[in-house]
């Protein structure tokens, strides 16, 4: 049976409010699309086949908004929601397009700015709350500098972690039962941004004072900016437990920041992702945080958002393939293969075990000499990947 590779509430597929919405401006040209309104915007993710709909708070309710304006926009939302079946697993704020936060939120130098930030973020916290979310995304957009004379990094760094223990309070103290995924992004739209990369936040969650309920929301195109290798801070997320999320998308590297449909660049890294999140079971939303080109019209901006889901469930399917190939796996098993030899040097440290470890003799030139079929193993990858397997 052919799969239909039709996305399914199971998928978790999510989309933003502003990745759909995405209007086509750029730093050197007015928007290509008419905005669409919060409510379209969940009709169209629903006409695609999308599971969810996160937003920032003021993708839904703009910044000036009064009470009854945001009550009613609410209500709207809601019926929105109620008459599609979308869901909100996500929320976030909006941190970086007023002026006000130009030099951060958080880590700005200025009280007034960085006590503006929480107010900000306990509102739209309570309002993502109320819309169903779980997961609270911080992206910290201008939370960095163009000049290290602006700010002291380690300044910024004890504010951003103040910021972070006061939320974690806050959402504690409403019960509202939230995990909080931290995205880091190595530059754009400040020439540096502070938490730069997974490694960094991961290691930043650990001074915080709830480190049980924070996590990281990684991004394809964001470790792509910073040269590295996506798959293995994924890796380091999970095996911290700390994958709340995932933003993806694709993005040539050295490039400004793309916002690619899922795949559109690195098939074969984008391959090696999905079968990752699949064999390891990861359960979260796979949100995609990209835009449709900006020479598409709202068809095309259709084509994106089913594309993005097209792309993960074939790869999903080739992934299955992939371990189901016995001629790979057998591969796989010789590249892993153990005689049993070196048993007793195994596991935890013990003094007799490095004392016999020490005394061991190795054959190092058959170590040096053996080859590894890792030409054959790619070149089938390839293969399941072009589609004659
Ligand atoms: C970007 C970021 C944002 C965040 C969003 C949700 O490069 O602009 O990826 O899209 O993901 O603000 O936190
Ligand atoms: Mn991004
Ligand atoms: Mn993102």
């Amino acid at each position: 049976m052919t799969p239909s590779f039709q996305p399914q509430p199971e998928h978790r597929f999510t989309f933003g409010l502003w990745t759909v919405g995405n209007i086509g401006r750029d730093p050197f040209g007015e928007p290509t699309r008419k905005p669409l309104s919060s409510v379209e915007i969940v009709h169209l993710l629903a006409d695609v086949g999308a599971y969810g709909v996160n937003f920032h708070d003021n993708d839904l309710v703009p910044i000036d908004a009064t009470p009854a304006e945001r009550a009613s926009i609410v209500t709207k939302f809601k019926q929105a929601l109620a008459d599609t079946g979308l869901v909100v697993p996500m929320a976030t704020t909006n941190l970086f397009t007023d002026p006000a936060f130009k030099d951060g939120a958080f880590t700005s130098n200025d009280p007034k700015v960085r006590a503006y930030a929480l107010q900000k973020t306990m509102q739209a916290i309570d309002l993502g709350v109320e819309l169903g979310a779980q997961i609270y995304v911080f992206w910290g957009g201008r939370e960095g500098v163009e000049t290290d004379a602006a700010k002291n990094p380690l300044a910024a760094m004890q504010r951003n972690r103040e910021a972070m223990n006061f939320l974690c309070d806050y959402a504690l103290d409403q019960g509202y039962g939230l995990k909080f995924a931290l995205e880091p992004k190595p530059n754009e739209p400040r020439g540096d941004m502070y938490n730069a990369t997974i490694g960094h936040m991961l290691a930043f969650i650990e001074t915080l004072d709830h480190p049980e309920m924070v996590g990281v929301n990684p991004e394809v195109a964001h470790e792509h900016m910073a040269g590295l290798n996506f798959l293995h801070g994924v890796a380091q997320a999970w095996d911290a437990g700390k994958l709340f999320h995932i933003d993806l998308n694709d993005q040539a590297f050295g490039r400004y920041d793309q916002d690619f449909r899922f795949g559109a660049v690195n098939l074969k890294s984008a391959f090696f992702l999905v079968k990752f999140l699949e064999d390891v079971g990861y359960s979260g939303s796979r949100h995609f945080d990209a835009h449709a080109y900006r020479s598409e019209d709202l068809a095309g901006v259709k084509d994106f958002a089913r594309g993005c889901m097209r792309t993960y469930l074939i790869l999903k399917e080739k992934a299955a393939q992939w371990n189901a190939d016995s001629e790979i796996q057998s591969l796989v098993a010789e590249i892993n293969g153990d005689d049993g030899s070196t048993d007793a040097f195994k596991g935890a440290y013990s003094p007799s075990k490095a004392a016999a470890l020490k005394a061991a003799s190795f054959d190092r030139q058959a170590l040096g000499a053996r080859g590894l079929p890792y030409e054959r193993l790619d070149q089938l990858t390839v293969e399941v990947l072009l589609g004659v397997r």
